[in-house]
């Protein structure tokens, strides 16, 4: 049978954008147009991921670009475009400098890719995600963001630290915003089955919680310009892929919530089924009183926000 490929668009060729468009290459799952406004940049990083296919095998087409002309008809766009965290500076210091991004590329992708399923990255991710949906008037279903992925891997890999296990065997879950005050759900964290709160005190489970909410902060104090991008491209991907393929997984992401969770009208992380459609389904999981109410507290700094933008 003959299958089209399908284009996915990368906005923002900076360190999430170009290691998001490595993955898709390098698994030959779709073409990409790697666009940024910095001239010259995505065109050299297209070279480099182009003469690399070889040798991974793949024959996906990449392009580099600075004209939305190019990106047209995408059936997928990841939007990284935008400033990434200083060391002190929290995600939603970034408001305002990358809402502007975000309105243009927005109105620029609208125009050029009406039926395309949009990813957003750019922080504060939550914000941005509903500022997109506004922009666009797309489908809620079409637009959604990634950070609840990132946020349980991070999880995942410090209790595989701590145990001494495979992180193939942990299955980690964390809802809410993708701030400070997302929430970690350790009844919900399993090794092999077996709950996070059956195999540690509730201090150890405090402290792997703790390092999870600072675990961007943490790599950001490291490298002192620039912040994380491996696990982030890591986590865009398998949304993409989830997608592409209409593998319909499970993943933790940023979605529109109309009542589900009771909570109406913002963009906050929750677990969702993806599938070709966008997020088909969002799934929602019985909360302990305590649980409910650190995810309320967490929608409500996305609430302060999107007030803070007037949107
Ligand atoms: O979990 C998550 N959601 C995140 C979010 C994890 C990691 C990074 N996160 C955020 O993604 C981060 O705080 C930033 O807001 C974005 C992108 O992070 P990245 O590390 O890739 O930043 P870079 O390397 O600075 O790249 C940003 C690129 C850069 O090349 C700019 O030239 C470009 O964005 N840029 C634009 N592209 C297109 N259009 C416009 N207007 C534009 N402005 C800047």
């Amino acid at each position: 049978m003959f299958v089209m490929k399908k284009k996915v668009s990368v906005i923002g060729a900076g360190n999430v954008g170009a290691t998001t468009a490595q993955l898709i290459v390098q698994s030959g799952l779709a073409d990409v147009m790697l666009f940024d406004v910095v001239e010259g940049m995505p065109q050299g990083k297209d070279l480099d991921l182009a003469e690399a296919c070889p040798l991974w095998n793949s024959s996906t087409i990449i392009r580099g670009t600075n004209r939305y002309e190019d990106t047209a008809d995408s059936d997928l766009i990841v939007v990284t475009a935008g400033l990434a965290r200083k060391p002190g500076m929290s995600r939603s210091d970034l408001l305002h400098a990358n809402a502007d991004i975000l309105r243009g590329v927005c109105n620029a992708i609208a125009k050029t890719s009406p039926h395309a399923v949009i990813i957003i990255v750019t922080n504060p991710m939550d914000v941005m995600a509903q500022l997109a949906w506004k922009t666009t008037e797309f489908s809620c279903k079409k637009v959604m963001g990634m950070g609840g992925i990132l946020d349980a891997s991070r999880l995942a890999a410090f209790l595989a630290w701590e145990m001494n296990v495979s992180p193939e065997d942990i299955e980690a879950l964390v809802l809410g915003g993708h701030g400070d005050d997302m929430v970690p759900l350790p009844r919900f964290t399993t090794v092999k089955g077996i709950p996070l709160t059956e195999l540690f005190s509730k201090r150890k489970i405090d402290s792997l919680i703790e390092r999870t909410r600072n675990g961007g902060a943490e790599i950001v104090a490291f490298l002192k310009s620039g912040s994380a991008y491996y696990a982030p491209a890591a986590s865009t991907f398998q949304m993409v892929r989830s997608i592409l393929l209409d593998e319909k997984r499970m993943l933790p992401c940023t979605a529109y919530l109309n009542g589900e969770y009771g909570i109406k009208d913002i963009y906050v992380g929750v677990p969702v089924i993806l599938g070709k459609e966008g997020v088909e389904r969002i799934v929602e999981v019985k909360l302990t009183k305590e649980e409910k109410s650190q995810f309320k507290k967490s929608c409500e700094s996305v609430r302060k926000l999107v007030k803070n933008l007037g949107i």
